[in-house]
């Protein structure tokens, strides 16, 4: 089974703090409700209003198929007929629940035997991931084609820089919120709750105010009265440990950690993340929205259907070696990159993997060059065990100007993304 990666870094917009037309920031975080379960619910609706979870098996489309020709469509499975939490036995655990079954105390992360006890009568679907990645990527291209600031934070949620959006100052953001919510419920028929604050740190925070279909809105001000009460662990950033610390330090809320002095968070907590500490309590968050990533590398790798032996399989390694190096050349061809650092992966029956890699003067996109230089790689591991797996990867990637053989300047760059994210907003959503 070969596949493609492609590693990726965050390229920032250029709107930090006030803006140039003095204009105050306004950044929204959007959040889908319950997501994979409401997901589910789209094909099948008999569910709404049920305590449903999602977890344990994959679906599956041969699954999907013998559930149509038995009842003639998903819509019509009666509800006696599927699974329920109750007859669960397995150590799986729930990815999420729908609103319903969090008044019984479900959620995600809970093993579905704890679950069970609560709410035995609780609906058990299987997990199919392809579909809530078709829907994560219809519901963003909506966002973009409305607010196209956007910045990608996983399967279901964004954050959204409001700041130069029509609707996106008045009444705090609320009228652009709105809007974005009606069209993703449209086009897609999934709901998503967003908050709206100076910040990504306070929207973060705004986005769970009302879930779900809530849009709240906190202005700087506001800090004090909505923000201060909350558990220090509502921040983004203060992880189970940081929060298990602050508890026995005494600090329970938001205020009580804005209470203490810089000098004796950064005493307790360490130079940067004490200063970070007594930024957040204080509500301040510089970091603009990322919209745009660019690739650090490229990558094949294939795992073989039996171990092979660099001695007993010379060739046929050998052809699946200069083979792997041919796709990332072609991958950074249609792309348009080159990269410097040539690096490979191996891994061996037992499991253990090594890679080595080497950087060279010259930028390339070629397959002959990655091969020669991948092939001193190999040259420098120990090849007496069987391989399971072989991977080529070329790194230091530059978007490369192929007619003149260099670099491409940082304008023809910008200009090659702006047409880029013009493309993306031409996509059919479908
Ligand atoms: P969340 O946004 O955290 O949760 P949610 O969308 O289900 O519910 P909410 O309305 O509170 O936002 O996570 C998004 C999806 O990610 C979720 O539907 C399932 C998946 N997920 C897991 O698989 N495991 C987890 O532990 C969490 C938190 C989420
Ligand atoms: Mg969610
Ligand atoms: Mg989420």
């Amino acid at each position: 089974m070969a596949h493609a990666c492609l590693r990726r870094c965050a390229r920032p917009s250029n709107n930090r703090g006030v803006t140039t037309a003095d204009l105050p920031r306004r950044i929204a975080h959007l959040d889908m409700d319950a997501f994979f379960a409401s997901v589910e619910l789209l094909r099948y609706p008999q569910l709404q209003g049920l305590p449903v979870v999602i977890g344990g098996r994959r679906h599956t489309p041969e699954d999907e198929a013998q559930l149509i020709a038995q009842w003639g469509g998903l819509e019509n499975i009666p509800l006696e007929a599927f699974d329920r939490l109750g007859s669960y036995v397995g150590r799986g655990v729930i990815t999420t629940a729908t609103y319903p079954a969090r008044k019984f105390g479900l959620g995600s992360a809970m093993g579905m035997m704890k679950a069970a006890r609560l709410c035995p009568q609780a609906i058990l679907l299987p997990i199919d991931f392809a579909r809530y990645r078709s829907y994560s990527r219809q519901f963003k291209a909506v966002i973009v084609s409305i607010a196209p600031v956007m910045e990608d934070r996983g399967v279901d949620e964004v954050y959204i820089d409001f700041t130069h959006v029509p609707g996106g100052q008045e009444q705090g953001g609320r009228v652009l919120a709105a809007r974005i919510q009606q069209a993703i419920q449209s086009a897609t028929g999934l709901s998503c709750s967003v908050g709206v604050a100076p910040n990504k740190l306070l929207a973060k925070m705004a986005s769970e105010f009302q879930k779900p279909q809530g849009i709240s809105v906190v202005y700087a001000e506001d800090l004090q009265a909505l923000i201060w009460p909350l558990p220090c662990r509502k921040i983004n950033g203060i992880g189970p440990k940081a929060g298990a610390k602050m508890q026995a330090l005494g600090i329970e809320t938001i205020a009580d950690l804005a209470a203490r002095s810089l000098p004796w968070l950064v005493q307790h907590f360490g130079k940067s993340y004490g200063a970070w500490l007594h930024a957040a309590a204080h509500g301040q968050d510089e970091r603009p929205v990322v919209t745009e990533s660019e690739p650090v590398s490229m990558s094949r790798e294939t795992t073989f259907v039996h171990d092979l032996h660099a001695v007993q399989h010379k060739a046929e390694l050998g052809a699946v070696f200069t083979r792997l190096c041919e796709r990332v050349a072609e991958d950074l061809q249609r792309k348009g990159y080159a990269g410097r650092t040539i690096g490979i992966k191996l891994r061996y029956a037992n499991f253990k993997s090594v890679t080595r890699e080497i950087t060279v003067e010259q930028f390339t996109q070629e397959a002959v060059t990655i091969r020669q230089i991948a092939g001193q790689c190999l040259r420098r591991v120990p090849l007496e065990q069987p391989l399971r797996l072989l991977g080529v990867r070329v790194g230091g990637l530059v978007v490369w100007d192929a007619a003149q053989q260099q670099p491409r300047s940082a304008e023809k760059v910008a200009i090659k993304r702006h047409m880029q994210s013009r493309d993306l907003l031409t996509l059919p959503l479908f």
